[in-house]
């Protein structure tokens, strides 16, 4: 008879916000932070994640190929994230390990939807559709004014215009506005981050987040 113990399932952490908030620096701090505190991390982005997951990103973010509707662009994001969830994020979980990600589907939510006008009803089913009962244990959500965001977005060393990044600043300001809904609407899973602060603060103010998730597996 096998006396192995039950692996209980990991987390999924989640960071969002507009283009330039942080969300890449900040998940390798996050990824660095469970490290330190026990816990074996996997760092993962989307669009993208796994390699054929990274080939819809190209798909999605190139930019003057041909148009591309916001249902399509809504199709490729959710065509991207079943590959991620199926062939990454569930096996991972699964595991016991935790999952960090950059993106998932608040973004959708916050671009497509708000952004592009997007019926937010199709959105929810296509997510219930892809990844069922998954849903981001804790959503850190940068925050910060969307002139600052593409400020930083766009002198960061090696930045070229996706067709994101050559949105106008009424498509960014719509975005940010769906964000700050979603948290209203589950303050239990989002944290808001003032993310325009010194990047110390900002990483202080996650790690205090992180502090109070509630998981035994965090060692103090
Ligand atoms: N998208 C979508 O529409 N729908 C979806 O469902 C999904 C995505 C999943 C690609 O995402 C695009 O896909 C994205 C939304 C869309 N387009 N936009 N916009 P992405 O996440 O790969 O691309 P991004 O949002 O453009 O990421 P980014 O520009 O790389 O931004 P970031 O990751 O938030 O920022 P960063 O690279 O960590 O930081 C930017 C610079 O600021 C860098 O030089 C840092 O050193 C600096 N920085 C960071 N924090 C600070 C602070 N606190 N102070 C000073 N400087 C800082």
């Amino acid at each position: 008879m096998s006396t192995r113990m039950p692996v209980s399932p990991g987390k999924l952490i989640t960071l969002e916000g507009i283009e330039g908030a942080g969300k890449s620096t900040l998940a390798q701090f996050v990824s660095a932070w469970l490290g330190r505190h026990g816990i074996t991390v996997r760092l993962t982005r989307e669009p993208g994640g796994t390699a054929l997951a990274e080939r819809v990103r190209q798909i999605v973010l190139e930019r003057g190929a041909e148009p591309v509707s916001p249902i399509t662009e809504t199709l490729l994001m959710f065509a991207a994230r079943a590959l991620h969830v199926q062939n990454l994020i569930r096996p991972t979980l699964a595991r016991g390990e935790w999952v960090v990600c950059d993106r998932f589907t608040d973004a959708t939510r916050a671009y497509q939807g708000s952004g592009r006008g997007v019926d937010a009803a199709l959105i929810d089913a296509l997510a219930l559709a892809v990844h069922g009962d998954l849903q981001p244990d804790c959503t850190l959500l940068l925050d910060l004014p969307v002139r600052a965001g593409l400020a930083r977005a766009r002198t960061r060393p090696g930045a070229t215009a996706d067709r994101f990044e050559a949105e106008s600043l009424g498509f960014f300001e719509k975005v940010r506005a769906g964000y700050l809904a979603l948290a209203r609407r589950e303050p239990q899973r989002f944290r808001i981050i003032d993310a325009a602060a010194p990047l110390a603060e900002v990483e202080q103010r996650i790690a205090e987040a992180l502090a109070q998730l509630p998981a035994r597996e965090l060692r103090a």
